[in-house]
Parts: C-alpha cells; structure tokens; sequence
C-alpha cells in the first residue's frame, strides 16, 4: 500500500518541505511540496533522492561495541553500558578535562542536537569542545557576537526585496544557500534580476551563480577583507556614508573612518587583483542602490581575515543605512527564539575566556579551534583528551589533516559516536550509536529558522514508524546525558523534565517573560505533545515571540496550532528589530569593536602580500554534501567528482593535460590527483572539493568507496587559522602543482 507523507529536508540549509512516498514503510519517491508555505514545492537533486539516502543499506541499523578490537554488534543496553563504563572510568582518573566533544554539521540538522547539545555540554563540563563552526562560519558568530553582543545575531539578506546583492564567496547555485534559508535560492536571484535589481558575485571562481550575475570580480582568495575595506574607505572618501534610521544606535563610525584610511582602492587592487576604479564603481553602485545587501559566505570566512571580512560586510550595510531595514541586511526573528525582551544594554560578548590547552587559542563563543583537537589528544600531560564524544562530525575529512587526526583517534582510551555510517572519523569509535534515518525522525528547524528570510514556522512528525530495533536520536542523546553524568539506568525522560522545570522556573521568575508570576508546575501540566522533544517543542513555542504565551494570547502558537498546519504557518517578512535585539554593553551597534580594531594591523600586513604560488580554494557541488552523500548511487558521477581545475594559462605553464594527473603539495602533505582544464577558476588558482577520501579500511561505504576521491584537508597542516575565531584557513591555502605521467590508473579516475 502507497501513502504519503510530509517531511521537511534535514540535507541543507535551505529547509525544503517534501512530500515522501512511502511503500511498506520505504520512501519510495520524494516530491517538492508544493503548498509549503516556505519553500513552495522546490526540490534539488539531495531532496529528490531522499529515498535512496533515507534506505542506503550501509547505514547502521544498530549499535555497535568494540570488544577484542574488533567493533561488533550489541543490544542498545550493552552499548550504554559500555558508554558509562569507558567514559566512566576517565572520569573518575582524570576529570572532565580528560574528555572532549566533537559535533559536527547535522547536530544543527536534527531534533536531537538542538534541544540536546546545551545539555549534553552541561553534562559533561569540559572546556575541550570542537565543532564545525570552526570550519566554517565561527568568524560570523564573533564579528555579530562583538557589534551586537550576540553571537547568534547574524542578519541575512532580505533576499526577496532588496535592489542589490554584493555575495562575496558563497555560491548558493550548488550549496542552496547558507546563513541565509531560502527554499529556491536560485529562483529568488532570478527573481531579483527580473525586478531590475543587480547581482554582484565575488569569487575566484565563476560559479553557476557568478554566471547568473550582472557582474563577476574574480578576486584573488583571501582579499576580501582589502576590497571591503576599499569600498569603505570610498563611501567615506565620496560622501556616501548614510546610515538613516540606524545613526542613532550606532557607535563608532569615526573609528572605522580613521581604519579604512589606509585600506584606498588604489593601495589594495594590486593585492586583490581587481581595478581599483572597479572597486570604486562597487562602493557606488552599493551605496546608491535603494536598498542592498552584503552578503558572505565560506569563501569570506574560512580564509586568513575571516573575522576581519565578516566584520566589514556588516559595516558596509550599517554605513549605507542598509542594516536592519527592509530589502536589507535584516534579523529573523524564529518561533522558539524566546519571549520578546525591551530594549536594554547586555553583558556583550567575550573572547579568549579560556584558552587551549596546548597552544593557547582563545576559546570562541565557548568553542576551541577544530584544528586544535588532534594536539589536545596527543599531547601528554594534565587536561590531555583520553576520551570523546563525536556527534554527527567526520573531522578526518573535514578538518585540516585528517592523517594526523586519523592517528590521534586511534590512541584514545575511549571514544563514542552517535552516527548513521561507520566512516573514516567513527571507525575509531569504541561504541558507535547510530540514529534512526531521517523518515523515522522528526523535523524542527531549531537553528535555520533563526537564518531564514521569511518568517515562518514548520514541524513534522516522523513520516514512517520508528523500527521496533532502532532508537530516536533524542532518546539517544538523552541517555548519553545520563550515562556521562553518572545516572546510567534513569529513565531518559527525566532529561526532558528537567530541561522543562529549569526553564519554566526560569520565566516565571522573569518580569519580562509572559508568565511571570505563573505556576511552573501548573504551566507544565499543560504542554501537549507525544514525547518528550515535542514537549519542550510546545513549551518554546508557548515562550516564543508569536507564542500563546500559556494563556496571555490565545490566537498565538503552540504546538497543536503548528500540526494542525502541516505545510506551515507564514509569520511575515522580516521586520526591523534593532534596538531591541542588541545585547552590547553600551546598548549600541559596536561598528568598532577593540579586537577587531586590534586585528586590523595584520591586515595592513596583506598590502604588500603577492603570492608566488598557486592558492587553493574548495567547490561544492549541488549532488554533494561535506562527506556523507557519496554513498548513494544517484548522487554520483557525472561532473560530481574530485577532480583539481586549473585555468588554461596554468595547465599550459605546468604542463598539465586534462585527465591528466598532477601531483598536488600543500604545508600539510601531498596528493595526486586528476586535473580538470577549465576557465571557470581564475589564474593563479586551483580549485579542489572537500568531503573525498573515502580509501581507508575498516569503513563501511561500498559505493563512496568505489570511487574515493581524495581529501584536500590533507594538502593543509592547520598552522594557518582566523586568530579572533580560531577558524582554519581553508581557502587561499598556497600549493604547488605538478605534472604527473599519464597511467592507466589516471585515465579510469579521470574519465
Ligand atoms: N577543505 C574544506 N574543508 C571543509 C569545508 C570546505 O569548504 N573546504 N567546509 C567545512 C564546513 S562548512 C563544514 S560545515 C564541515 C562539516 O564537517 P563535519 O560535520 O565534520 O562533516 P560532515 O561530512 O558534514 O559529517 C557529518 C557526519 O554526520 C553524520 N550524520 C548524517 N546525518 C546524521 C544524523 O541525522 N545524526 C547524526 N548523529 N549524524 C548524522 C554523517 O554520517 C557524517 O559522519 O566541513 C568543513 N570542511
Ligand atoms: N550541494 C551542497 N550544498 C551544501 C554543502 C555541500 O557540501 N554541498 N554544504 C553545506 C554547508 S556545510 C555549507 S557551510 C554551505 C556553504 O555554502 P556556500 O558558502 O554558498 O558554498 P561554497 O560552495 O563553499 O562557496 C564558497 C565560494 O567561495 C569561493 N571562494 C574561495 N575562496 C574565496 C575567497 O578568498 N574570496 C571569495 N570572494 N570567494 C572565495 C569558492 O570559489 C566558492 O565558490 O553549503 C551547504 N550546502
Ligand atoms: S535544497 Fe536543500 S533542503 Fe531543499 S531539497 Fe535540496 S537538499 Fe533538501
Ligand atoms: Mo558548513
């Protein structure tokens, strides 16, 4: 018997309701819901082939132990056990600093990992905490974290009113966007184009979006902060600096203008490799668009000025009187995102409140640099790293060298992972917990709804039946909880009852919440939901700002309300909420914070930087995600491959063929690889994706196994990081190429 469910798209950012096909418990076929509030029946290929990821027969159907070496399968029970005991006993010899967390991408996917991480973290008190955030966006967080004072107050593009989008390193076309969730990305740029409005794409590469833009600069990787820095210094040269309404809540305006004196468009283009009269026409053409947006991405973040460049997207927008209003750069405001609060200075934001171990990096928003994780485990001494948690991360592939990484996890006491597939990171596990696949999960975007450029609220329930022999990742999560806080055996709903008591205990004592002064206990007894997770789903909304507040509005959400609309419920465009969400200690937006005005110097430093090798930069293709997606069939091939692109004028100068094989060199090793011929990288730079590498023994992955790949984190050492975010460089990395003979080997990966 066929039916059909809904179910919202955990893959990317983009959040696509789908509606599934389901046939004796199969999803069968994936569709884009067309009456989806959000995104509107919109699919892309991962969407499309949801059945297929959802059903991969190498996905671990349950737990498994390690015993004599060897990891072997086990009942649910004796997993746990085998949890409170390894991790128990380091506990007890050394402390929670003996132990570290690894999370990787999809803990901001699921369920699991945004209503379980925080507690997990308290659970375990270690300051050895890893996540993808320092692969990734962690200099955004800390450029929002000291303007706002509020490291998750990132504004977005208000991609379907504005005039004009300045997107430097981010290619939506491929990645469906990222700190910006936008169902139809693609749809939406055309959309603006066709309104009049002008697209500007910056990359070293011409993308499929660089190709759908009014113009393409091909800067030189790791330049960004300089041109942004020049387009500033032009609207204070020109008379264009008008922040409008924002004036009154902005400090710092004068200190900017006495930074980017030395940043001129003349002074940076040399280093950036772009006119500097076209630099000028960019600081024009912003500033005289009606409304506009910058915008940035992985290509601005993860490079050697991440925070710097992440800083002054924001800056342009607020001196342009773009931030905050509509067709701008604007904040969403989610359903869960607590009550709404008056106006009033914050405690701000703290960097370096602690600091690694072993080499010193100042934490970040309560985080240590990815790179930093192998050092901590090997290196002997007191706080050395003997056992660890990874939640949904695969830092062999994803952080810089993924060998040394690799050798690190073999010398743990102890290590856990909760994840579907035995790949390269959790084959060193002692203990691997998988999840259930998505169609038995359910689905609240916690995370991306804080992103999106509507907003708009969604939930669906698990689209098939739990198997009886799996296990909800929420349950999963919680009885870690238990396990690592010495409670192995307690009911793990009581994980949920306490995370309920604490916060309604919380709002009731709080003047500005809309039950103060109400009964906890009471308010308790009237949330509804099946489980747990859907409790506290119900609770947040209740506390939220559209929320019925427990009584005080009866029209507002709750979670009956959100399921008795399974395609959504549309909460509006974004509206402007400075001064509102401001959390900085003068109550003001900080356009000059003191260690960003301190890090300007090493930039002065990139001035006269011209690079006499190639620089390495990453693609992402539309079929492909991190490391996890090359184990299904339909996702693979075609032009879906690691292959390096070189521009014409390099290959003829190195002597590389297309299909031909090159021998790559990084500061952290060496690869080969085929080459791929292309202008769609600009000279002087090589391009290779991340996520490949899939040759090492003791995984479970027949088909990315088939055609592995190879992994360009291993070409980067980790040496090279954002000093303010810890963040590693991953693009603009410096490599040499060479030509490699032609073997039968080169031809078959090649083709
Ligand atoms: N060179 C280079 N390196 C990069 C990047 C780059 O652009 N260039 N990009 C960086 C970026 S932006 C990121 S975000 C990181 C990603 O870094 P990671 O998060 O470490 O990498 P992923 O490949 O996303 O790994 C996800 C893991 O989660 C598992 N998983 C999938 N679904 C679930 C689930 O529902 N529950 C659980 N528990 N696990 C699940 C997968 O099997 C996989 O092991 O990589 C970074 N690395
Ligand atoms: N299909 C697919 N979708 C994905 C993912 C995936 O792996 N595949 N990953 C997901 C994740 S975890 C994330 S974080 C997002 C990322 O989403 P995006 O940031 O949109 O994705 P990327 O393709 O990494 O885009 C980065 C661009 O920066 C360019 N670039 C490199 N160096 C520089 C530089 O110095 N300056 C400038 N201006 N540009 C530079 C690169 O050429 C590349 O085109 O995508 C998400 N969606
Ligand atoms: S764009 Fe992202 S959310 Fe939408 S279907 Fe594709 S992978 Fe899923
Ligand atoms: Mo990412």
């Amino acid at each position: 018997m066929s039916r059909t469910a809904l179910r919202i798209c955990p893959l990317c950012e983009a959040t696509c309701g789908l509606t599934l096909t389901i046939e004796d418990g199969t999803v069968t076929r994936a569709r884009g819901d067309a009456e989806d509030v959000f995104s509107r029946g919109f699919i892309c290929p991962k969407g499309a082939s949801f059945g297929e990821l959802d059903g991969d027969p190498d996905r671990l159907r349950g737990p498994l132990v390690r015993r004599d070496g060897q990891l072997r399968e086990a009942s649910w029970e004796e997993a746990f056990a085998a949890v409170a005991e390894g991790f128990g006993e380091v506990l007890r010899a050394y402390g929670p600093q003996s132990t570290g967390v690894v999370l990787g991408n999809p803990t901001v996917h699921t369920v699991a990992g945004a209503l379980f991480v925080p507690v997990l973290l308290g659970a375990l008190r270690t300051r050895n905490v890893f996540t993808a955030s320092t692969l990734d966006q962690m200099p955004k967080h800390v450029s929002s974290g000291l303007m706002y004072g509020d490291a998750f107050a990132i504004p977005v593009p208000d991609l379907d009113r504005t005039d004009h989008l300045l997107m430097l390193g981010a290619n939506p076309l491929d990645s469906n966007g990222s700190l910006c969730t936008a169902p139809d990305f693609p749809g939406r740029l055309r959309a603006l184009r066709r309104r009049g409005g002008k697209l500007v794409v910056i990359d070293p590469r011409r993308t499929r979006t660089a190709k759908l833009a009014d113009r393409h600069v091909a800067i030189r990787p790791g330049t960004d902060a300089l041109l942004l820095f020049a387009m500033v210094s032009v609207l204070f040269d020109e008379g264009l600096v008008a922040p409008g309404a924002l004036g009154a809540h902005l400090s710092g305006i004068e200190e900017v203008k006495g930074l980017a004196a030395g940043f001129t468009p003349e002074a940076v283009a040399e280093a950036c490799d772009v006119p500097a009269e076209e630099i000028r026409v960019l600081a024009r053409e912003f500033a005289a668009a009606p409304r506009a947006v910058a915008y940035g991405r992985v290509g601005s973040s993860t490079v050697e000025f991440g925070t710097l460049t992440n800083w002054l997207v924001d800056v342009l927008g607020a001196l342009t009187g773009n931030l905050d209003r509509p067709g701008g750069m604007m904040f969403p405001l989610s359903a869960t995102g607590g009550w709404k609060r008056p106006a009033a200075p914050g405690k701000g934001f703290a960097l370096g409140r602690w600091h690694s171990r072993v080499s010193g990096h100042p934490e970040a928003k309560g985080e240590l640099p990815a790179v930093a994780l192998a050092e901590e485990i090997e290196t002997p001494g007191e706080g050395r790293i003997r056992a660890l948690l990874a939640v949904a991360g695969n830092p062999v592939l994803s952080a810089p060298d993924g060998d040394r990484l690799d050798r690190a996890l073999a010398g743990l006491d102890f290590m856990v992972s909760v994840d579907p597939y035995l790949n390269e990171t959790s084959r060193h596990a002692h203990v691997v917990l998988p999840p259930p696949p998505p169609s038995q999960s359910p689905h609240f975007d916690y995370a991306f709804n804080g992103f999106a450029v509507r907003n708009q609220v969604r939930y669906t329930r698990p689209a098939v039946p739990l198997d009886p022999d799996r296990m909800c990742e929420t349950k999963i999560l919680a009885r870690l909880v238990l396990c690592l806080s010495g409670q192995h055996g307690a009911d793990p709903a009581t994980v949920d009852d306490m995370v309920i008591g604490a916060t309604l205990g919380k709002a009731v004592a709080d003047p500005t919440a809309p039950v103060y002064g109400r009964d906890a206990t009471e308010l308790t007894a009237g949330l509804t939901g099946l489980t747990g997770a859907e409790r506290r789903l119900d609770m947040m909304l209740r506390l939220g700002p559209y929320g019925e507040g427990f009584g005080a509005d009866p029209d507002g959400l709750t979670l009956e309300k959100v399921l008795a609309h399974p395609h959504g419920i549309d909460l509006g465009p974004l509206s402007p909420r400075i001064p509102g969400l401001l959390k900085t200690r003068s109550g003001t937006v900080e356009l000059c914070p003191e260690p960003i005005a301190a890090d300007v110097a090493r930039l002065r430093g990139a001035l006269a930087a011209r690079p006499d090798q190639l620089l390495l930069v990453g693609r992402r293709h539309l079929r492909s995600n991190n490391s996890w997606m090359h184990n299904v069939p339909a996702l693979m091939g075609g032009s879906n491959r690691c292959t390096l692109q070189v521009h014409p004028d390099d290959a003829a100068r190195l002597g590389l063929a297309d299909g031909g094989l090159a021998r790559v060199t990084g500061d952290g090793g060496e690869l080969e690889v085929p080459v791929e011929v292309t202008d769609a990288v600009r000279t002087g730079v090589v391009s290779l994706p991340h996520g490949w590498g899939h040759a090492r023994p003791g995984t479970r992955l027949a088909v990315a196994g088939a055609d592995p790949g190879v992994n360009v984190n291993q070409l980067i050492d980790g040496s090279r990081l954002d000093p303010l975010s810890g963040t590693a460089v991953l693009n603009g990395c410096p490599v040499r190429v060479t030509a490699l003979p032609l073997t039968t080997a080169s031809v078959t990966q090649g083709d």
